[in-house]
């Protein structure tokens, strides 16, 4: 099995910290995006989309983090990540689908024209209507999640589940992106408790290395 990953990118650490979490040692290729690794041919028959992660497995060639994260857990016995009772599966996937549709399109929109493109990717060309239209989004959806939050550690379940991770993903820009925290003290918490846990914190690339073979 082979992971192909960028360095700290966030939808990369969503996977990795799953594959530490469920104890696997998938081959993993790091692509050097400055050196343009996600868009070679080879990459982009295996990807079109010319992003990360992918999931390679025999036949299987998958994309798409969350899916890779529901395969992960699948394939690997005795998993607690992925409820195998319907309704807690169902669950767990409807806040996968919420993260994609609303929460994480929010404020990963945010984080990237605010602190990614400035920070990490050298740009200067900052969507100043992007940031305030998904900050907006942002106010919507931030406090279903924060109330939800409020008498609970888990996202779903009384354990770490892949929701939890995919929820998370955007933890390293959680502090830097233009959002009054002070609105949501259990989101806040929910991503101190992230940091805290080896399986994610371990993913955390080294200073300079985001995008980069680590070192
Ligand atoms: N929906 C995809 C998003 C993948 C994605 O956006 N990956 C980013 C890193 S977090 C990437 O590959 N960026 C490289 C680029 O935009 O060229 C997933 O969940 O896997």
């Amino acid at each position: 099995m082979k992971l192909y990953l960028i360095n700290g990118s966030p939808n990369g650490r969503k996977v990795l910290s799953v594959v530490n979490h469920l104890g696997i040692s998938p081959e993993i290729e790091w692509l050097d995006i400055f050196g343009g690794q996600n868009r070679t041919e080879e990459y982009l028959a295996l990807n079109p989309n010319g992003l990360a992660p992918t999931l390679v497995d025999g036949d299987l060639v998958l994309w798409e983090s969350n899916a890779i994260n529901v395969y992960l857990c699948e394939t690997t016995p005795g998993q607690t990540l992925l409820p195998t009772d319907p309704a807690g599966r169902a669950t767990v996937m409807k806040w996968l689908c919420w993260d994609l549709a609303h929460y994480n399109k929010a404020l990963g929109a945010v984080a990237f024209e605010a602190v990614a493109k400035p920070k990490f990717l050298g740009s200067s060309d900052i969507n100043q209507p992007v940031i305030d239209y998904f900050t907006e989004r942002f106010d919507r959806y931030g406090p279903i999640l924060d109330q939800h939050l409020a008498d609970r550690d888990f996202v779903a379940g009384d354990s770490w589940t892949i929701a939890d991770y995919a929820l998370g993903h955007v933890e390293m820009f959680q502090q830097l992106v233009p959002i009054d925290w002070n609105r949501f003290p259990n989101l806040v918490r929910f991503y101190d408790r992230l940091r805290d846990n080896p399986n994610w914190a371990s993913t955390m690339p080294k200073p300079g290395e985001v995008g980069k073979i680590p070192s």
